[in-house]
């Protein structure tokens, strides 16, 4: 990871060496805190935009709100803050981590007065799993680990400690060879990958799963708009791991991931094993509409 010069804490720029807290901060501890991922990029005409800031400042305030988590700032402050950041270190395309934390203070699981924090670092982040799995595919391993149930984890909340599940799933997967894992909900329905959300296509329909155990995805969001402005038939349903085996085509959204294809679950080659055409036009439109290329998605796109 290419360090940056210049993390925002709690409205002072700080050193990348000196961002550190204290040893008994509560989230490191308890694993609550929130926090966003959010990516710039360097459009056509040379200027950089945040593709979606205010949906994912929105969602960061919803986890907190979910999480009964005080934010010290508006979202106002937090989205100038986020344009400052990459301003500051000179960041022109990356990555943005927003994190709300709970500082140090009170013990024990009940934070009584631990003071909520807020911090912004960027960085530079090329494609989540490669290149390579941006144009040909990558291969995905149905995790022996359970996404969380509704009334276990909060899922609409980007919650710290929900990625306990993920780092599980994601490791198994790696260790038998896989490039990502996708997780199954407490019903044994497809819910998510450990990063991002999940789309399949058969004979011509876009399927997702609904939102009941998932994260409420901004890509997933674009890429649902995406397909309807192409008359591409959109169906948020839930699907079983042997109607993804027998799709024609299946892709994973996500900021980091971006528009991932995926070319093969547990062995099964995914319609032809490569890119299929419904996910190569979203795939296009996406990576136009975030460089600025596509005027009609112009909105989603927050000059620095
Ligand atoms: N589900 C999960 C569990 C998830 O973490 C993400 C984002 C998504 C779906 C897709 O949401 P969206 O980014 O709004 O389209 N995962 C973030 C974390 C990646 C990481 O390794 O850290 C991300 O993509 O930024």
């Amino acid at each position: 990871m290419e360090k940056t010069k210049k993390i925002w804490m709690d409205g002072k720029f700080v050193n990348w060496e000196d961002a550190n807290v204290h040893i008994l901060t509560h989230t490191l501890h308890y694993g609550l805190g929130v926090f966003e991922g959010i990516r710039c990029y360097k459009c056509e005409d040379g200027r950089s935009a945040v593709f979606r800031l205010q949906e994912h400042t929105d969602r960061l305030f919803e986890s907190a709100h979910i999480m009964q988590v005080q934010i010290p700032y508006s979202r106002e402050d937090i989205n100038k803050a986020i344009i400052e950041t990459l301003k500051v270190n000179d960041l022109k395309e990356g990555y943005i981590r927003p994190l709300v934390y709970l500082s140090a203070g009170s013990m024990g699981i009940y934070p009584k007065d631990n003071p909520v924090k807020v911090a912004i670092a960027v960085w530079s982040w090329g494609a989540y799993l490669g290149e390579k799995a941006i144009k040909e595919g990558i291969r995905v391993k149905i995790s022996s680990f359970t996404r969380h149930h509704v009334n276990v984890g909060m899922t609409k909340a980007k919650v710290v400690g929900n990625y306990v599940n993920s780092i599980l799933a994601k490791r198994e997967v790696i260790a038998m060879g896989y490039d990502e894992a996708l997780l199954l909900d407490t019903d044994g329905y497809i819910s998510e990958g450990s990063g991002e959300n999940i789309f399949m296509v058969k004979d011509g329909l876009l399927k997702t799963t609904p939102l009941t155990s998932v994260l409420r995805g901004i890509t997933r969001d674009s890429v649902i708009r995406i397909a309807k402005d192409k008359g591409i038939p959109v169906l948020e349903g839930r699907f079983s791991r042997d109607e993804l085996y027998t799709a024609d085509e299946a892709f994973f959204t996500g900021t980091a991931a971006e528009i991932t294809p995926i070319r093969e679950v547990d062995n099964r080659k995914i319609g032809e094993g490569k890119p299929g055409p419904v996910t190569k036009i979203i795939q296009e439109t996406f990576f136009n509409a975030v460089k600025g290329r596509e005027k009609k998605y112009a909105m989603w796109l927050a000059y620095l």
